[in-house]
């Protein structure tokens, strides 16, 4: 084929892709998925990825190569839902790129260039994992995994990394102003900021962690309040949502996008972890916390939300969900944005209703099997009395 063809036939390729039509599955009364992922590495810009030059790619080769599209945060901006992607490239390196669609749920397509992150005096290795807070304060807030080479690595070990949270600010998702990272006693990851001020201050969701990886002592989703978010510290840090034995969240949780407000309190999305035989395997789960104080669980329905399920269980790192954005519409729809092991960005679609029926009428996990055969039995007990009047 003629290389002005093999062009061609590239974008016409991807604009079937990017133009096919979601289309939702039936879902459980909570939630509905979508069939099909909404942000893979095949969305990526045929520009990105190619040298469309004649001269120096006749064959019309690959050049830049992109692995993977994974946890985004999400916002509504200008009438546009737009995903901040993580994408991967072949290289293992992450960065921030915009993607927007009219409806939220298909048509997601990459802006031309991915967002130019300003680096600070000691430069990331990778970044990756943002969350949006539009904060009353007036500006977007984009806070992410920060990644370097741990100083104190011994000789020869290349593995060893240290996480911090990055922050940045931006008011048209273009132009960004880096601020310095957290200062944080301990390294952190799945850092969050709260859209309002508390008592004053700017207040962080925190995932205190002894490692790059293992939360070790970490307790935790934390809980710390900033002066100054130009110069973020944590002073003080308490645990508000705890990892517990055999749960799914017994070996680390996270939480995921800024909380939902709602009439009953605010709404939030996390990521639990265990380890099985297989490895390790990341659910979602919610909570939700008080309107007068934030830091203070109200409710906390048992079990996951959502799980890996059919195709999302195999990816670059199988079993995983990871959540990093939402969307909350005026009209109540709320677009849930995860992704699947590590690999694509899925949408399923619930309303605030009904996350707050399944947060306030969900049974808690009550900690062990006879008690979960109790909380079973009475409902069991209470549908057949039910189905005798029917
Ligand atoms: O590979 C699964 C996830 O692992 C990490 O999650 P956590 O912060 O809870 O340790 C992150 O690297 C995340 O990006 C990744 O999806």
């Amino acid at each position: 084929m003629n290389f002005y063809k093999k062009v061609d036939a590239l974008f016409t390729r991807q604009e079937e892709l990017l133009s096919r039509p979601n289309v939702p599955v039936r879902g459980n009364g909570v939630y509905n998925r979508y069939k099909y992922p909404v942000l893979t590495a095949r969305h990526t810009p045929v520009i990105w990825r190619y040298d469309l030059d004649r001269n120096s790619n006749p064959r019309l080769e690959e050049r830049i190569g992109i692995n993977a599209v994974m946890n985004s945060g999400a916002i509504k901006f200008k009438r546009r839902y737009c995903l901040v992607a993580r994408v991967e490239g072949a290289d293992r390196k992450s960065f921030f790129a915009v993607a927007e669609s009219p409806n939220g749920i298909d048509n997601f397509r990459f802006r031309d260039y991915p967002i130019t992150m300003p680096e600070n005096d000691d430069p990331d290795t990778n970044v990756y994992d943002m969350r949006l807070t539009a904060h009353e304060d007036g500006w977007i807030y984009g806070i992410f995994c920060s990644e370097r080479p741990d100083p104190k690595a011994a000789p020869g070990d290349l593995s060893s990394a240290v996480a911090a949270a990055g922050i940045a600010r931006t008011r048209d998702l273009e132009h960004w102003e880096r601020l310095p990272d957290l200062k944080s006693p301990s390294q952190q990851r799945n850092v969050v900021l709260h859209p309002e001020f508390v008592n004053g201050k700017y207040a962080l969701y925190t995932r205190p962690q002894d490692g790059f990886i293992d939360a070790g002592s970490g307790g935790g989703i934390g809980w710390a309040l900033i002066d100054d978010i130009t110069h973020a510290e944590v002073k003080s840090e308490r645990i508000i949502d705890f990892r517990k034995y055999h749960t799914i969240k017994e070996v680390k949780n996270g939480e995921g996008p800024a909380p939902i407000k709602t009439d009953y309190g605010w709404l939030h999305l996390a990521h639990g972890v265990r380890g099985c035989a297989d490895g390790l395997r990341y659910v979602l789960y919610m909570y939700m916390t008080s309107l007068e104080d934030p830091a203070r669980v109200i409710a906390s329905p048992g079990g996951y939300f959502m799980a890996p399920k059919g195709k999302e269980r195999t990816g670059d790192v199988s079993n995983v969900l990871f959540s990093n954005g939402w969307i909350a519409d005026d009209d109540g729809t709320v677009y849930i944005y995860y992704a699947s092991s590590d690999t694509r960005m899925h949408v399923a679609t619930s309303t605030i209703d009904q996350l707050v029926d399944y947060c306030r009428n969900t049974p808690p996990d009550r900690g062990r099997s006879a008690a979960s055969v109790e909380t079973l039995n009475a409902q069991i007990s209470r549908n057949l009395e039910i189905l005798k009047k029917y």
